[in-house]
């Protein structure tokens, strides 16, 4: 099923249902090689997300700052490639949501644990606001704040569920967004954990 968030956003809920058993040994794979971390902000905060990320370019954290970079900090090494069932999972989202020609170069993997949460934030560190984002929820539901384009506008919840495929383009690309703290709700398929991995178009 499709539910409209936005002029240009989209939920499809289940759309990576059938494919979550490929994504969880994707995300083993890809983590195997580049682990998920705890991130720092400019501000000094360590983030309660664990982030890795696969393809050509990785969002990163540090005191200095938010950008990507082709390698990852901790091993030195480039990022894990990003694997194709993920990149034609994320191609096939954004069709379905009215973005044909989706190329994401870059996928940020986070993980959450019990009482994780992502502040409200917007992603502004790609360089063309034109492509959207593609966002895969795994394991353990969220409470997702979908707010406007200034921090202060209200704030709508939806709940992201293990499968479910949000699509963020247009006008919708660049409004504040977070997650609520996670609830202990275990999962079968991940137990106390869940994951969202986010498909950018970010050089
Ligand atoms: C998550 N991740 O559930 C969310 C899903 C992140 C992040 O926010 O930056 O890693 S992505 C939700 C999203 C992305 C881009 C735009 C908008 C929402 N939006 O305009 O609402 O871990
Ligand atoms: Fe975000």
């Amino acid at each position: 099923s499709r539910e409209q968030l936005g002029t240009h956003a989209w939920l499809l809920r289940g759309f990576a249902l059938s494919r979550a058993d490929v994504l969880l040994t994707a995300i083993a794979r890809i983590t195997a090689q580049s682990p998920f971390r705890q991130m720092s902000t400019p501000g000094g905060l360590t983030m309660s997300v664990g982030l890795s990320n696969c393809g050509a370019l990785g969002w990163t954290s540090d005191s200095h700052g938010y950008r990507y970079t082709p390698r990852d900090p901790l091993t030195d090494l480039p990022w894990p490639s990003m694997p194709a069932p993920l990149l034609s999972l994320a191609a096939e989202a954004a069709e379905a949501a009215g973005f044909p020609e989706f190329m994401p170069d870059a996928c940020l993997l986070n993980r959450y644990l019990p009482g994780s949460r992502l502040s409200l934030h917007q992603d502004r560190n790609e360089r063309d606001f034109s492509a959207p984002i593609v966002s895969v929820s795994l394991g353990m539901g969220a409470i997702f704040l979908f707010g406007g384009h200034a921090r202060s506008d209200r704030t709508t919840r939806v709940s992201l569920l293990h499968g479910d495929v949000a699509v963020w383009g247009g006008e919708d690309r660049l409004r504040y967004h977070g997650i609520l703290p996670l609830k202990d709700q275990p999962h079968p398929a991940t137990g106390s954990l869940r994951y969202n991995l986010t498909f950018r178009k970010a050089g």
